[in-house]
């Protein structure tokens, strides 16, 4: 069943509107030329036609507008494509939305997930990679890092919600002999990131002049790691990866919440005066920590960019791109997609 590393022809991407997935789209048609890539995305809010369209004249590259939790769409498109990969980025990912309102993360994370894995089993695919991140393990205390073997502890809905797409990908291996494989992934950013995720909000409240709302005590840590890295990991393990196993991918660069605040004001030349002590999130976690020791190991993966030029890029990208995420503050690119696609 398992196609050879070469013989990907179609390659289905859910989720591509989004950050990471449309920063993988790009890299993906780059690298794998004459390989079919179709972007199927919900377009919910976060998803967003204007960031690939550097890319959507690509010949190779296909969009189509549908919800990976529809199973008579999904199976239109597995009928029409004959998909040899999955790549699966779609999900409700923001942890603040899950605490004020559960049901979507329910409806795209698990029915969505599970929707993807009986379509790929009834046509067959070669590979069927989940894109899970490191939530699933829940908090960390002050030292130690996440493994493969940590057990899965879920403290936000939305973490709990990709636990359980994370378990549903393990079953569909085990039960029906999907080829499946799992990816967990420390914290992305880089360019393209939805402004309400901590750096790109910080960067663009700093640049307004309004308040950076800090939770809690601001101590929190998270492992950043840039988001070609991601995407680099996950192209390493769709092709080399082991199937049925996981890849836990970090960045190696944990900072606490406080300091990253800090340090964005101090590249945009900002007052640590905007800085704004507010209420925790509730169930916040303490802290993450990503070992990447199976990944550097057994694909020779590592992340390449420093976070000293990461950052330094991704500030000036919501810089050079402040129509782009000034554009989704005022909710202007809603007809994007009518004007573009006629509705198809
Ligand atoms: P995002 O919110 O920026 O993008 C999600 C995309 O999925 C959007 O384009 C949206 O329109 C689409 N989508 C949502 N529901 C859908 C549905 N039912 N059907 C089809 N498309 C749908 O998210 P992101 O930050 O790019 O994250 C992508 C994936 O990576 C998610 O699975 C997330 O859990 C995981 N992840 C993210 C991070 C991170 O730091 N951002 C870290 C680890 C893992
Ligand atoms: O306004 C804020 N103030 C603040 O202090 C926001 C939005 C966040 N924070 C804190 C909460 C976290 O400790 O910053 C940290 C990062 O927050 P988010 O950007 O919301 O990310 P996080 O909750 O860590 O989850 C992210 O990483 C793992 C992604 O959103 C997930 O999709 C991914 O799975």
């Amino acid at each position: 069943m398992t196609l050879t590393n070469t013989n990907f022809k179609t390659v289905l991407i859910t989720g591509g509107a989004g950050f990471i997935g449309n920063n993988f789209i790009r890299l993906f048609l780059e690298r794998h030329k004459g390989v079919e890539v179709v972007n199927l995305d919900k377009l919910t809010y976060a998803g967003n036609l204007e960031s690939l369209r550097d890319i959507e004249s690509n010949p190779s590259y296909h969009f189509y507008k549908g919800d990976i939790a529809d199973d008579a769409f999904v199976r239109r498109l597995f009928n029409e494509w004959h998909f040899d990969a999955v790549v699966n980025f779609a999900a409700e990912s923001h942890v603040d939305r899950s605490i004020l309102g559960p049901s979507a993360f329910i409806d795209t994370n698990v029915r969505g997930t599970m929707t993807l894995l009986e379509v790929a089993r009834e046509f067959g695919v070669g590979r069927f990679l989940q894109v899970s991140t490191d939530e699933v393990y829940g908090s960390l205390g002050a030292t130690g890092k996440f493994t493969e073997l940590t057990h899965i502890a879920p403290n936000s809905p939305y973490s709990a919600s990709k636990a359980s797409s994370d378990f549903l990908v393990r079953a569909w291996w085990k039960t029906f002999d999907l080829p499946t494989l799992t990816t967990r992934c420390s914290n992305n950013y880089g360019p393209y990131q939805f402004p309400e995720k901590f750096i790109p909000l910080m960067i663009a409240n700093a640049m307004q002049d309004k308040n950076l709302p800090i939770y809690g005590d601001g101590m929190n840590v998270r492992d950043w790691i840039y988001v070609d890295d991601h995407c680099d990991a996950i192209d390493a393990v769709l092709y080399n990866g082991k199937i049925g196993e996981i890849y836990n991918i970090g960045g190696g660069n944990e900072i606490p919440n406080i300091e990253m605040a800090k340090l964005i004001l101090s590249k945009l030349g900002k007052p640590e005066t905007l800085l704004e002590y507010v209420k925790d999130r509730p169930g916040h976690d303490r802290r993450y920590a990503m070992d990447s020791s199976k990944i550097e190991k057994e694909l020779g993966w590592k992340p390449a960019k420093a976070f000293s030029e990461g950052i330094e890029l991704t500030v000036k990208w919501y810089l050079d791109n402040e129509k782009w995420w000034k554009r989704i503050i005022s909710g202007e690119y809603q007809d994007y997609y009518k004007l573009q696609y006629g509705g198809r």
